[in-house]
């Protein structure tokens, strides 16, 4: 079985910031469930570097866009490892691969006659990078997350969206859970509703060199949306010239629904005679202290900067946990700090410190092979359905909070057993014996449950628990249950936190 996932492309106007962050972790987590289930994964992200907002970034600090993009590019490439992003392939819009493709699309729309040439007067947001008409605006003003909005006023090539609305209105009513969560449809499909007026695809080179040139009229350049949005189709080529499109998941944020992956992107592929996606996840905002973080405001997060500090798998973890996927979610390091002492260093990472230590201490790092206690399998097994239900409804925070009832389970399950006090019994050592069996082979269950969010940590996890050979959820049912621990090292350590961030 093959799952292809995207995610939006991000604009190298700035450094990649928690939102952007939380998205490529988001799509790390669903990518790597998947390949632990055996499933051949390919998992595309990248940058979006043409475009406006790039071009006068590049300007204002008097440097060459190609060159300012180099650098910025770097910085997302350097985020995405500290964060174990296991993207397949990252997209870089100014590639060759990427122009020859978005030449050949703008070609063949044009052979079929759906882009015309015209003059055009309207008002652009250059922040988002899209036309906005006076219906956008909200009691006479155009809305914070519009940023600057011009007046232009030239000729223009257009691409004919209403052409193909009909027949996309038709498959997304058929289509009920094409796009997650479902309370989005009926934005989109109002946003259908009414006739759509004509793309603008192209932008004057006098007044933008920043972008690719129109095949059939190099006075002009693309569009950065419609350059960007064909990223998903032109980095779908395997080595050997197999295009995988259609994407199984698109991951977007919920500002690039509407106008930009609801309605544009599939009426370009309409138009192409490509197939649509299958479905569309759409997250909501992190936000700080209610409000969207933004640069502006000075309320953009450093996602490196808490990597760094606390780890990434940490920082993972929050991110996956605090977030009902879908919806806002407000960031505070408190918050932060919260979970790491609690879930992470009171529940985890104490569960298997103190298993390896007293597997040491009253058995000398080895446990005789025999039967684990039922209960404990129990309560694994509803925590690996749990964590495969919440998955395949890409819902992270549930498919973790049903792990951390099993950590929880175990930890009490340590408590009432006290092996401590069965050490002293030596009539008890078979029955000592089978409780740190049954606990160490909870936790090689716990790592296998863990590894898409925290795939550092269910390694580290593993080495300590002895455990070498390759585990997954695909041998869920024949995980070993170790038998000679090794060296205890805390998972997470007491960190000093800097709440004034
Ligand atoms: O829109 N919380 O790029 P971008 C959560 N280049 N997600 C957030 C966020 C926040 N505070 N801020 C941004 C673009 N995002 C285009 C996309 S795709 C063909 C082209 C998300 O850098 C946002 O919703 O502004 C989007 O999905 C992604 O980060 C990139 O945003
Ligand atoms: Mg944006």
């Amino acid at each position: 079985v093959r799952f292809f996932i995207t995610t939006a492309i991000d604009y190298v106007n700035g450094r990649p910031h928690l939102g952007h962050a939380y998205e490529k972790v988001l799509a790390d987590a669903l990518a790597r469930y998947q390949r632990s289930l055996g499933r051949e994964v390919y998992f595309l992200t990248g940058v979006d570097e043409h475009g406006q907002k790039v071009a006068q970034s590049a300007r204002r600090l008097g440097r060459a866009a190609a060159e300012f993009c180099d650098e910025m590019t770097g910085y997302f490439l350097e985020a995405w490892r500290t964060l174990g992003i296991s993207y397949d392939a990252f997209v870089r819009t100014t590639s060759a691969k990427h122009k020859l493709y978005v030449r050949w699309a703008l070609q063949k729309l044009h052979e079929k006659g759906d882009i015309t040439f015209k003059e055009h007067e309207g008002y652009y947001s250059v922040r988002q990078e899209q036309f906005v008409t006076e219906k956008d605006m909200v009691d006479g003003k155009w809305p914070e997350i519009f940023g600057e909005v011009i007046r232009t006023s030239e000729p223009n090539y257009f691409f004919n969206l209403e052409r193909y609305r009909g027949k996309w209105m038709e498959i997304l009513k058929a289509d009920e859970g094409w796009i997650v969560p479902a309370f989005r449809r009926n934005e989109l499909l109002n946003a259908l509703e009414h006739p759509l007026d004509d793309l603008c695809i192209s932008r004057p080179r006098s007044r933008l060199e920043w972008g690719i040139p129109l095949p059939f009229d190099e006075n002009y350049v693309t569009y950065v949306w419609f350059d960007a949005l064909l990223n998903y189709a032109s980095f779908a080529d395997e080595a050997g010239g197999i295009n995988r499109w259609p994407a199984d998941l698109q991951v977007i944020g919920k500002d690039i629904l509407i106008p930009a992956h609801g309605v544009y992107w599939p009426l370009m592929l309409l138009a192409l005679d490509l197939p649509l996606p299958r479905r569309l996840i759409v997250h909501g905002w992190w936000q700080v202290r209610g409000q969207k973080m933004s640069k502006s405001t000075g309320t953009a997060v450093n996602p490196m900067e808490l990597a760094q500090k606390y780890g990434a798998d940490a920082f993972r973890y929050y991110l996956l946990r605090e977030m009902s996927t879908g919806h806002d979610a407000d960031f505070s390091v408190e918050g932060f700090h919260q979970r790491y002492t609690s879930d992470l260093g009171n529940d985890l990472g104490n569960l298997l410190q103190r298993t390896v230590s007293m597997t040491h201490r009253y058995l000398n790092g080895s446990v005789p092979t025999g039967g684990v206690d039922s209960t404990l399998e129990e309560q694994a097994e509803a925590a690996f359905r749990e964590l495969c239900s919440a998955m395949e409804v890409y819902e992270t925070h549930r498919a973790l909070e049903g792990v951390w009832k099993f950590v929880r389970f175990c930890n009490r399950y340590l408590e009432d057993k006290a092996p401590w006090k069965m050490a002293k019994d030596a009539a008890l050592s078979s029955l000592l014996e089978e409780v740190l069996r049954s606990v160490l082979k909870a936790c090689v269950r716990i790592s296998v449950l863990i590894e898409p969010f925290m795939p550092v940590t269910a390694l580290e996890m593993r080495r300590q628990l002895g455990v070498l050979t390759v585990v997954s959820l695909l041998n869920w049912e024949e995980l070993p249950a170790p038998v000679k621990v090794s060296d205890a090292v805390p998972l997470f350590p007491r960190l000093d936190f800097d709440f004034s961030e």
